[in-house]
Formats: structure tokens, C-alpha cells, sequence
């Protein structure tokens, strides 16, 4: 979307606010992703800006700093300002953290009327902001767009919440619902052009989990192809420490971290090579000698992580199910038929007793990518 001159309602400013929010994910991240948009009375654009990185200034502060790099004329600045609405897709921050705090350049700037979309549920903002900006006399107004601006940041929100990453499952599948052949091939079911989806997909996330079983199975590296914004800890879910260590995961990390997630009773000098050869553990022990899923989820809460991916088997992404931990879906179906009774499925676990039960994608689009049928939606 090319910026506009001018707006019809206040509504379309701030869509165009959360369009600019929208580029900064998968580079803002634990931040939130915001935009601001400054009009004059007639809603004609003043300037904007967005929170490009995490570190780097706020959405505010880039519009402010493009706006006076482009109005040379102080006091017509002035005045453009002392008239002008800024719309912004987050309650402006009221915090010194990595940069000042928004709400004072916004009263510093002389701006006297902001447009909030949603409330900033961090606890060093929470209502702050605006009660700063409203102290200093400036008229604020909450509530435009809130739907699609909480549903950009919903992993934000979730990690703020609950502590826990936003979950996201891939899996590709044949027409019949197999990730592998009944002796256990799966390379390759999807085609070039999903698979360079699937490196794009793993170049926002902070992590990419899979369970032991495909670990040796496919021996795959889960790194990312297609340089994307963040570089994810790759991770293994691995009761009994069973990794190899001539894995091409262990070999490679020093190209991305690797973690590995165990039980208590993994054996301890699995454990210690491991750990020589550089991967992490995390003993994240559940019942019967398995990884409690829910602990290692809130670990990588716990260490920011925002976005996690599960890519399978079968197994793992049926206790991500079974536990209700996923909230956004990537499937890709390809034209070919594996057949076989005993070929494993893309979701395991215990599974539902009723259809009825089951969640709906919400949101969902479907899309052809090569000669696969790409279906992604949100549970949550
Ligand atoms: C805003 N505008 O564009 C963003 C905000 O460490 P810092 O200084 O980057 O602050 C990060 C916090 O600021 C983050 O947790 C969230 O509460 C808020 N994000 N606020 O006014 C922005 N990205
Ligand atoms: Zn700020």
C-alpha cells in the first residue's frame, strides 16, 4: 500500500496505522507491533511511522522525526502540530526502557489530540500513558480498530497474559493425510515452493520445535534458507537425551542454538556429551518419563520468545493438540496419495471423541503455492 494524502473517516487512519504496524513483525518481537499516523483536521496525512526493530525508536518518535526532517519552517511545524491528530495503534509508552518515553515527545511536540487504538497491557505502561498525556492537557480518545490490532498482536498479548509463546503447527501432508509413507519416507511431500514458504514462516520465529523421533528419522537441520528476521533456537523435544551426536543438528551450532528438552530421568552422560558438543538442556520433566510440553513452552515465555513453530511428528503435534497449546495453523496438502493404513498421520495423541469438540480455524485462507493447497488460519 502506497501511503495516502488523505483519509475519508477517522477509521481508514488508523487502518492505515495498523498496516504500518504490520511491517514491523517478526523484527519487533517481544515488543509489540505499532503504528502512528499524524493528520491534520481534514485527515490529510501529516506524516507516519512504525516500530521497525526491537531497540529502535517507537512509532511515534519515527513519525515525529520524519515530520520535522520534512517541515523545515519551525512555526509552521508548530502549527501543523498544535492541530493535528496523532493516531496510534498502541497507548503511547510512558516507560525509560531501551528508548524515552513516547508520551513525553508527544507532549513536547505540542500535539494536542491522540487517537488510541488499543491500551498498552505491559505492567511499566497499563493506563500510564494516557493519563500522562491527558495530565498534560492533551484530549485523548481510546478504541478504533481494536479487533484487528489485538488479533496483529495477539502473540504479544499472549506471552503478556499467560507467559506462554504463540504457537504455531506445520505440517504437509498427501491428499490422504500421511507425513510419510507406510516406511517411514516423507521427502519430499510438499513441493520447492512450499518448502521456501516454510523457510520464510521459520525466519519470523524464535524458535522451531520438533519431537525426538523426527530428530533421527529425518535428521534435518531446521535452520532457516531464506535469510529471515530472526534466526530460531532450534528445538528438540527428547524425553531420554537420545539426539545423536554426529546429528547434522549438533554439528551446526554454531550456526543456530540448539535445544534440547529432557526428562528427569534422561541418562546423565547422554546428558554431558551433549552438552560438550555445545546443544543446551533443558530438563523439562512430565509424568511417565516424558517432557512436560506446557514447562518447556513456559521456558521459552520465559526467555521472550514470542513465536514458537512446532513442525511435528505426529506425535508432538498431537500433545500440542491434546493440550490445547496451538494457536495458528500452516498446512500444506499435496496432490499425491500414500495410502497405507499404518502411515502416520500429521496429528497424534489421544485426540477427540467428538467433532464437535474439535476448534475451527478462524480466519482461514487457503492458497495455491506450487501444486500444493496452503491452509492457515487461528485457533486461538
Ligand atoms: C510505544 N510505541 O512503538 C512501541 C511501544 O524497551 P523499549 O523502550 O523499546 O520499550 C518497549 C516497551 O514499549 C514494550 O514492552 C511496550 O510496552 C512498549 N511498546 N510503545 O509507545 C511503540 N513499540
Ligand atoms: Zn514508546
Amino acid at each position: 500500500m502506497s501511503a495516502p494524502e488523505k483519509f475519508d473517516s477517522p477509521n481508514a487512519v488508523m487502518q492505515y496505522a495498523v498496516e504500518l504496524a504490520s511491517r514491523g513483525l517478526g523484527r519487533v518481537e517481544p515488543n509489540p507491533a505499532v503504528g502512528a499516523v499524524l493528520v491534520d483536521e481534514h485527515l490529510n496525512l501529516l506524516t507516519s511511522g512504525y516500530h521497525e526493530r526491537f531497540g529502535g525508536p517507537h512509532a511515534e518518535v519515527n513519525a515525529l522525526t520524519d515530520f520535522v526532517a520534512r517541515v523545515e519552517d519551525a512555526s509552521f511545524r508548530q502549527e501543523l502540530l498544535a492541530n493535528a491528530t496523532l493516531y496510534v495503534t498502541l497507548e503511547p509508552c510512558c516507560h525509560h526502557g531501551k528508548t524515552p518515553p513516547c508520551s513525553e515527545a508527544v507532549i513536547a511536540a505540542g500535539i494536542r489530540k491522540v487517537q488510541v487504538g488499543i491500551r498498552d497491557p505491559s505492567p511499566h505502561v497499563a493506563g500510564g500513558g494516557i493519563q500522562q498525556l491527558q495530565n498534560a492537557g492533551v484530549q485523548v480518545s481510546t478504541g478504533l480498530a481494536e479487533e484487528q490490532i489485538r488479533e496483529l498482536n495477539a502473540p504479544f498479548l499472549k506471552l503478556l497474559e499467560s507467559g506462554l509463546p504463540w504457537v504455531h503447527a506445520k505440517w504437509a501432508m498427501t491428499l490422504d493425510g500421511k507425513i510419510a509413507t507406510r516406511t517411514g519416507v516423507s521427502k519430499w511431500i510438499s513441493g520447492e515452493a512450499s518448502r521456501q514458504r516454510v523457510h520464510l514462516l521459520r525466519g519470523r520465529m524464535d524458535a522451531i520445535i520438533v519431537g525426538a523421533g523426527t530428530a533421527r528419522a529425518d535428521d534435518p537441520l531446521l535452520t532457516v534458507r531464506v535469510p529471515g528476521p530472526r534466526t530460531p533456537v532450534r528445538v528438540v523435544v527428547d524425553s531420554g537425551a537420545s539426539l545423536p551426536l554426529d546429528s547434522q543438528l549438533v554439528r551446526t551450532v554454531d550456526e543456530a542454538p540448539v535445544l534440547l528438552a529432557v526428562s528427569e530421568d534422561a541418562p546423565a552422560e547422554r546428558i554431558e556429551k551433549l552438552r560438550n558438543a555445545g546443544v543446551d538442556i533443558l530438563v523439562a520433566g512430565g509424568t511417565e518419563s516424558r517432557v512436560d510440553l506446557k514447562k518447556l513452552l513456559a521456558e521459552l515465555g520465559r526467555r521472550s520468545m514470542t513465536n514458537v513453530l512446532i513442525e511435528g511428528g505426529g506425535e508432538l503435534l498431537g500433545a500440542a493438540f491434546d493440550g490445547h497449546f496451538v494457536d495458528e495453523t500452516h498446512v500444506f496438502v499435496a496432490p499425491k496419495i500414500a495410502g497405507g493404513a499404518d502411515a502416520v498421520t500429521p496429528v497424534g495423541g489421544v485426540g477427540l471423541e467428538l467433532i464437535s469438540e474439535a476448534g475451527q480455524l478462524r480466519g482461514q485462507t487457503v492458497e495455491l503455492v506450487g501444486d500444493d493447497v496452503y491452509i492457515h488460519g487461528r485457533l486461538h
